[in-house]
């Protein structure tokens, strides 16, 4: 018996290979092709090249080989890596996480409690408040989940062993380091996310750098232990990328498109794009229209089957894109809208 089901598995492995062929061993996913806690050779031509970046960017040599010294696979991180190529999560689930009745009530005392420092944020960087706020609750629950990967081992995880990322990652390590020898952070104790977002606003490295600001006044850029600065990031990160004070974030388009041209460009994923009038005369609708000649997005969002299922549609605005911009999500960024919307009032 066990014997005929070894040659069943053989022939359907066989007939599986003929089909697939290498396309189906190269389908193989990075976790299994590592074990948990297995060494990270840095005596390699990718690493040794990595030192040589470094050491043009000021770093020594020695104290380069003792920091990336004994580090292993973090398998648990090339798993979930894995795992986000899977099936997205819909928006009927997807919602309920993040619109709780708690954490619009927590939203609302943390703009309550600290009204000055919100004053004094949407004045300089031209954000509006309950949007910082709602991205601060949808990255760390209001700083207090800020992930508990070991971020210099993550990143050498996926540097060393996820091919399809490997160069993303290698820039993100470079940025890494360098953030912490600005800032006086030893690299070897952070902690973040799985993919390497860490801190109160979980900025990558390369955004950090960038974004990153000091906003308590202490000349250290620290998005994790200083509430201000992680706000002011995030809304320099908005400001950065077009957020306009007090204009449309989105716009409801209802639960049918008029046209086949729109139903396309719903189809098109987080980067599709129209203008304001075409939209207009497409769905039949008055729309405001947005700041600077920016265009527009169509958002499909689908609703709970148990419910009668469906989509509903909305307009996103640059703001909406400036949101994306944080997660490329059209899930993420209606979900910080409209947890915005609901901190809003009363
Ligand atoms: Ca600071």
């Amino acid at each position: 018996m066990i014997k005929r089901s070894l040659l069943l598995f053989v022939l359907l492995m066989f007939a599986v290979f003929s089909v697939y062929g290498p396309a189906f061993a190269a389908g193989k996913k990075a976790a299994d092709l590592v074990r948990d806690d297995q060494p990270i050779d840095i005596n390699t031509p990718k690493y040794h090249k990595l030192f040589t970046d470094l050491e043009a960017k000021g770093f020594e040599r020695n104290a380069l080989e003792k920091l990336f010294s004994n580090l292993t696979i973090n398998r648990k991180v090339l798993s979930l890596m894995d795992r986000q190529w899977g099936k997205p999560t819909p928006w009927y689930a997807y919602r309920p996480r993040f619109l709780t009745p708690l954490i619009i009530k927590q939203g609302k005392q943390y703009l309550r409690k600290f009204r000055p420092s919100f004053d004094r944020l949407e004045k300089d960087f031209g954000v509006n408040r309950e949007v910082i706020v709602a991205i601060w609750a949808m990255e760390t629950r209001f700083g207090q989940n800020t992930g508990d990967f070991n971020m210099f081992r993550s990143l050498n995880t996926l540097f060393a062993a996820y091919p399809r990322r490997s160069d993303f990652f290698r820039a993100e390590l470079i940025d890494y380091l360098l953030l912490c020898q600005r800032n006086a952070f030893d690299p070897r104790i952070i902690e973040g996310s799985w993919a390497g977002a860490f801190g109160q606003a979980q900025f990558m490295p390369s955004s950090f750098n960038k974004h990153a600001v000091d906003y308590d006044g202490d000349g250290i850029v620290d998005i994790i232990h200083s509430r201000l600065d992680a706000l002011a990031s995030i809304a320099n990160y908005l400001h950065h990328f077009g957020w306009t004070l007090d204009t449309p974030v989105s716009i409801d388009l209802g639960k049918h498109l008029h046209s086949p041209q729109l139903e396309k460009k719903a189809g098109e994923g987080w980067s599709n794009s129209i203008s304001w009038r075409r939209l207009q005369q497409l769905q039949r609708v008055k729309l405001p229209a947005p700041v600077k000649g920016g265009h527009l997005t169509v958002v499909p969002l689908d609703l709970d089957p148990q419910k009668g299922g469906g989509k509903r549609y909305l307009a996103g605005y640059p703001n909406f894109q400036a949101i994306q911009h944080y997660n490329h999500s059209q899930k993420y960024a209606a979900a910080v809208d409209e947890l915005a919307k609901a901190l809003t009032s009363d």
